[in-house]
C-alpha cells in the first residue's frame, strides 16, 4: 500500500493514513486503500481498531482538493460515493473504531472521524468543515454526522461559518472524548482500546449495533433492536463464562469470541 499501513498489536489494529506531505487527505488512493485495509483486518483476533494520521501535524487536512477541483457533476458524485461508502464500513465495522485525532481533522477529516464510535485528540487538534468556504457542501457525511455528534446549532454555527475549533472547544461540545498532550496520544488511544478489547467481544459488537441502528429509529423500534441483540448474547461461551465468573466470585479465564 501507497499511504496507508496497519498493524496488529495483539487484539488492537493500527490504521494510519499515511501521506504527510499533503497533511494526509484523502484521494482516491487514499479511500480505496483505506476499504481494502478494512476488509483485510482478521475479525478473529482483532477486538478493537485504532484510526490515526502519520506526522505530528495532521489527522486528515480534508479530501484531496487537487483532485476536486476539476471534477465534473458526475465525477465529484462518484468521489462522494466512494467517501461515504468507507466512511460507512467504519461506522458499521464490526468491532469499535477509536480515531486518534493528531492534529488538523478538516473536511473530510473531520468527517472520517464522525464515522468513528469515539474522538480523543491531541492539544494541537484542529476540527471544522471549512467546505461552505471552498463553494461545496460537506460530501462525506459531515452535515449528518457532526449534527447528530452535537446538535444542530453549532453544527449549523460551524458548517455555515467554515469556522475550525480547537481542541478544547471539540471537547466542551462533546465531538472528542478526551484531549491528551500530543505524545500521550497514542498511549491513550491503545489503552482505551485495550479496555474495549478485555470486554467480551459479542456483547461489545452487539452494543455497537444497538446504540448504532437504535439511534436511527424511534424508542419502541430502538428497544426491539436492544432486545434482539440482547437475546443474541445467551448461549454464547463468552456469556456463560462472564456470569459463571461473577457466580463463583473469580476472574474471567479468557472471552473466546464465541
Ligand atoms: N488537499 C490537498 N492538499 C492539501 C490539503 C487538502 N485538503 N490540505 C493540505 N494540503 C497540502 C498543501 O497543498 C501543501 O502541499 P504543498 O504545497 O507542500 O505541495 C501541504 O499539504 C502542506 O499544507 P500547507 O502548506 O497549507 O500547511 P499549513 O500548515 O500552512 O496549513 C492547513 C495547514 C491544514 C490549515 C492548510 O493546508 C489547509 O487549509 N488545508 C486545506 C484544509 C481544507 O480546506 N480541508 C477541507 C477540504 S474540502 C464531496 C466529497 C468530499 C468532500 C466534499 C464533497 N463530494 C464529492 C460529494 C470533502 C471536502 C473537503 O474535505
Amino acid at each position: 500500500m501507497e499511504y496507508i499501513t496497519y498493524e496488529a498489536e495483539g487484539q488492537i489494529g493500527i490504521i494510519t493514513i499515511n501521506r504527510p506531505k499533503a497533511l494526509n487527505a484523502l484521494n482516491s488512493t487514499v479511500l480505496d486503500e483505506l476499504d481494502k485495509t478494512l476488509d483485510g483486518v482478521d475479525l478473529e483476533s482483532i477486538r478493537c481498531l485504532i484510526l490515526t494520521g502519520a506526522g505530528e501535524k495532521s489527522f486528515v487536512a480534508g479530501a484531496d482538493i487537487g483532485e476536486m477541483s476539476s471534477l465534473t457533476k458526475a465525477e465529484g458524485e462518484a468521489f462522494g460515493k466512494k467517501g461515504n461508502d468507507v466512511f460507512r464500513k467504519i461506522e458499521t465495522f464490526p468491532i469499535p473504531v477509536i480515531a486518534a485525532v493528531n492534529g488538523f481533522a478538516l473536511g473530510g477529516g473531520c468527517e472520517i472521524s464522525m464515522s468513528c464510535d469515539i474522538r480523543i485528540c491531541s492539544e494541537n487538534a484542529v476540527f471544522g468543515q471549512p467546505e461552505a468556504g471552498l463553494g461545496i457542501t460537506p460530501g462525506f457525511g459531515g452535515t449528518q454526522r457532526l449534527a447528530r455528534i452535537v446538535g444542530t446549532g453549532k453544527a449549523k454555527e460551524m458548517i455555515y461559518g467554515a469556522r475550525n475549533i480547537k481542541a478544547e472547544e471539540a471537547y466542551r461540545i462533546g465531538l472528542v472524548n478526551n484531549v491528551y498532550p500530543a505524545d500521550e496520544l497514542m498511549a491513550a488511544a491503545k489503552k482505551l482500546a485495550t479496555t474495549i478489547a478485555r470486554n467480551a467481544p459479542i456483547a461489545v459488537r452487539n452494543c455497537k449495533r444497538a446504540i448504532n441502528e437504535g439511534m436511527q429509529v424511534d424508542m419502541d423500534q430502538a428497544i426491539a433492536i436492544e432486545e434482539k441483540l440482547f437475546g443474541d448474547c445467551f448461549e454464547s461461551h463468552d456469556q456463560r463464562e462472564g456470569m459463571a465468573a461473577f457466580l463463583e466470585k473469580r476472574k474471567v479465564e479468557a472471552f473466546l469470541n464465541k
